[in-house]
This record gives structure tokens, sequence and C-alpha cells, in this order.
């Protein structure tokens, strides 16, 4: 096979997704989430990335399954809720909650697997950051704050690990559809006002997503290293 790979979150949106598509590439996938995924055969383990001993535990279970771990895909992540707005408004619980998973999440996650990598020598962490690590994305302080510290804790693994053979790397979506974002979507004078900033006048689909996933856990692009890949049809570029 391709390797064994974890996905975190993936049950849902970008990581059932890569799950599948991780999983068409030939790879062992292991799926780490609060709600278990559909669709996929992959192993399963009930997940709470915000959680040391859940996080130890699961990794424990792919390693005994599995014997190795390829990729790491840090997927999981939240917005909070719409009361997680601009900053002073934002309740101090929701700040934690959005950090705790978008950013301690992958924090406890590397750490788990990052000494499996290093016993083989080999391995690539990939975390689905956000254009909103970027730029900021008005109205959403804890969000755009968790997303700019997970890819900083991307270039932080890729400068710690690579003489030791292991690469990280992140993704930034811009909007894509899925069950986060279709609130938003779904309401067309907000989705307009999304569309108009989006030069190629679609959101994305998980599946655009996924296919960078593979990409990059396939190990093509092999001396990309602490990178910020976007993926957003170029509304960055706009
Ligand atoms: P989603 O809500 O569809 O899926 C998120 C998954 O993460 C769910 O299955 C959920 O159960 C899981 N999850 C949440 N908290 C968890 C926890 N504490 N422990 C384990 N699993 C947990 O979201 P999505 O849109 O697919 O987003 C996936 C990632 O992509 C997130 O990190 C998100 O910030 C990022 N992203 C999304 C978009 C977008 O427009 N949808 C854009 C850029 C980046
Ligand atoms: C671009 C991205 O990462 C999503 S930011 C907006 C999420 S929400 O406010 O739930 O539409």
């Amino acid at each position: 096979g391709a390797g064994v790979a974890i996905v975190t979150g993936g049950a849902s949106g970008i990581g059932l997704a890569s799950a599948g598509a991780l999983r068409a590439e030939g790879f062992e996938v292991a799926v780490l989430d609060l709600a278990p995924p559909s669709g996929v055969d992959c192993l399963a383990v009930h997940c709470d990335v915000t959680n040391q001993s859940d996080v130890d535990n699961a990794v424990a279970a792919v390693v005994a399954d599995y014997g190795r771990i390829d990729v790491l895909v840090n997927n999981a992540g939240i917005t909070g809720s719409r009361s997680a707005t601009v900053l002073h408004e934002t309740p101090v619980d929701e700040w934690d909650r959005v950090h705790a998973v978008n950013v301690r999440g992958p924090f406890l996650c590397s750490r788990a697997v990052l000494p499996v990598m290093l016993g083989r020598g080999s391995g690539h962490v990939i975390t689905i950051a956000s254009v909103a690590g970027l730029v900021a994305f008005p109205g959403r302080s804890a969000y755009t704050s968790s997303k700019g510290a997970a890819l900083m804790l991307t270039r932080s693994i890729a400068v710690d690990y690579a003489a030791r053979g292991i690469r990280a790397n992140a993704i930034c979506p811009g909007m894509v559809y899925t069950p986060m974002t279709a609130w938003r979507l779904d309401q067309p004078d907000l989705r307009a006002a999304v569309l108009a900033d989006i030069p190629m006048g679609r959101v994305a689909g998980p599946d655009d997503i996924a296919e960078a996933v593979v990409l990059l856990a396939t190990g093509r692009l092999g001396y990309l290293n602490g990178h910020p890949l976007v993926l957003d049809g170029g509304a960055l570029a706009h």
C-alpha cells in the first residue's frame, strides 16, 4: 500500500473527502473524530483532539493495528458559534474552545505521532489551516488567530524535524462548501458576498482540497516544507 494515514475530523466535509481519497490512493486510513465516519473503509477511532489521553490512546490504537504512521492530516477544526465574531464580542469560552480544537488539537496529535515517525525516519504532517491564517476573515477573530497559530505550528515542525526525514506543510483553503459553512453559503445574499471575492466564481468542494491532501501525502512536491498551499480560486490574488 501507499502507507498509513491518520485524518482527524475525518467524519465530515474536507476530512471525509480526504479520508476517501487517501483510501482510493491505497493508504490505510484511520479517522479520529467525535463522530463515526460513514462510507469510508477505515479504522474509526472515537477521539476528541483536545483531550490528551484520547489522542495518545487513538494514536496507540493506530500503531497497534497498522504498525506505522506515514501521514498525519490535522484537519479537525471549528469556527465557534455565531457569537465568536469580532474580538470584543467574543465569549471567552468560545475563544478557548476554538483554540483548543484548532491549535491544541494539532499540537497534541503531532506530539503523539512524531515519535512514531521519528522511529522510521520519515513522515509528513499536513495541517488544514485556512486563508484565514494568512489574512483575517472578517468577524471571526478566534478562528483567524487560531489558523495563524496552526500555520506557525506547522512551520515549527517543518524546521525542527526536517533533518530527521519529516516534513510539515499546511493547506490553506478559501471558502469550501461543507457542514461548517453551509449556514452561510445557503443564504443567497451571504453566498453572493462570498462569491464576489472569488475570481473563479465558485466556492471549493471538499474534493478540491482532498486532491491536495493526496498530492502531499503521496510524497510528490518532495522539496516542499513549511509551506502554506493556498487553494482559494484566486481570492487572495484579488
Ligand atoms: P466540518 O464541520 O464539516 O468537519 C469537521 C469535523 O471535525 C467534524 O467531523 C467534527 O466532528 C470534527 N471535530 C470537531 N471538533 C473535534 C474534536 N474536538 N475532536 C475530533 N474531531 C472534531 O468542517 P470542514 O469544513 O470540513 O473543515 C475541516 C477543516 O478545514 C477545519 O480545520 C476548517 O477550519 C478547515 N477549513 C474549512 C474551510 C471551509 O470553508 N469549510 C475553509 C478553510 C479551512
Ligand atoms: C475560509 C474559512 O476557513 C472559513 S471562515 C468562515 C467560516 S463561517 O463563518 O462559518 O462561514
